[in-house]
């Protein structure tokens, strides 16, 4: 199987971060002109992660990261039970929607540094919606003790790990203390495939 995209990006490293919970060893290619047409003839939105499994090609990350999960046939990580099912797919979805919308303009603006994302009054309401959404995240913690769906680890906690650990690494005003997201942070830091792609960068 081979993963289009450059590690450096949160979207290609939720995928790497499963194939190495999953033991999965991903041909790489690191970051190929995304306007040009032949990669958009892969994913017409011009944007990576592009997994391409024997002629299946599949881009979106979270649906990339379920269809490996599935693959292997991991229920632990993706229950077969609905509703349990259901519960890790609820905060999959709330990562890529509500929690991805409200970061994205204080993001490309003080971490990107964007140019057309310097309007202090949309970065300030996009910093209050990222702590808002991080406080939604921090009582579900709170409730389950440990990870999102529950006591155990599952595909749930690859989004949103990372995502914890991007509101945790930009220069933000007024950050909550938030003693649950610090407790997930260390719990996740247990895990290989976090330390390996979960903080920026990646190898
Ligand atoms: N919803 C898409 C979003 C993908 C996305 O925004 N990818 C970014 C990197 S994180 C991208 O390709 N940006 C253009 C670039 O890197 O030049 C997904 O989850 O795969």
């Amino acid at each position: 199987m081979k993963l289009i995209g450059k590690s450096a990006s949160i979207n290609v490293r939720k995928v790497l971060w499963t194939s190495a919970e999953l033991g999965l060893e991903l041909q790489r290619e690191e970051q190929p002109d995304l306007a040009s047409a032949a990669f958009k003839a892969l994913n017409p939105n011009a944007l990576v992660p592009v997994l391409i499994d024997d002629g299946f090609v599949l881009w979106e990350s979270n649906t990339i990261c379920r269809y490996l999960v599935n693959r292997e046939q991991r229920h632990d990580l993706l229950p077969a039970d609905p509703q349990a099912r259901a519960r890790v797919e609820q905060w999959i979805d709330w990562q890529a929607g509500e929690f991805n919308n409200a970061w994205r303009y204080a993001f490309m603006g003080l971490v990107r540094g964007s140019a057309a994302h310097q309007d202090p009054v949309q970065i300030a309401a996009s910093v209050a919606a990222w702590h808002r959404h991080i406080g939604i995240l921090a009582a579900r913690l709170e409730a389950t003790g440990a990870y999102v769906a529950g006591e155990a680890f599952t595909l749930a906690d690859i989004p949103l790990g990372l995502s914890v650990h991007r509101w945790r690494a930009a220069p933000l005003p007024d950050r909550p203390v938030l003693p649950s997201i610090d407790a997930y942070l260390r719990r996740l830091g247990e895990r290989p495939g976090f330390v390996r792609y979960g903080l920026d960068g990646g190898p």
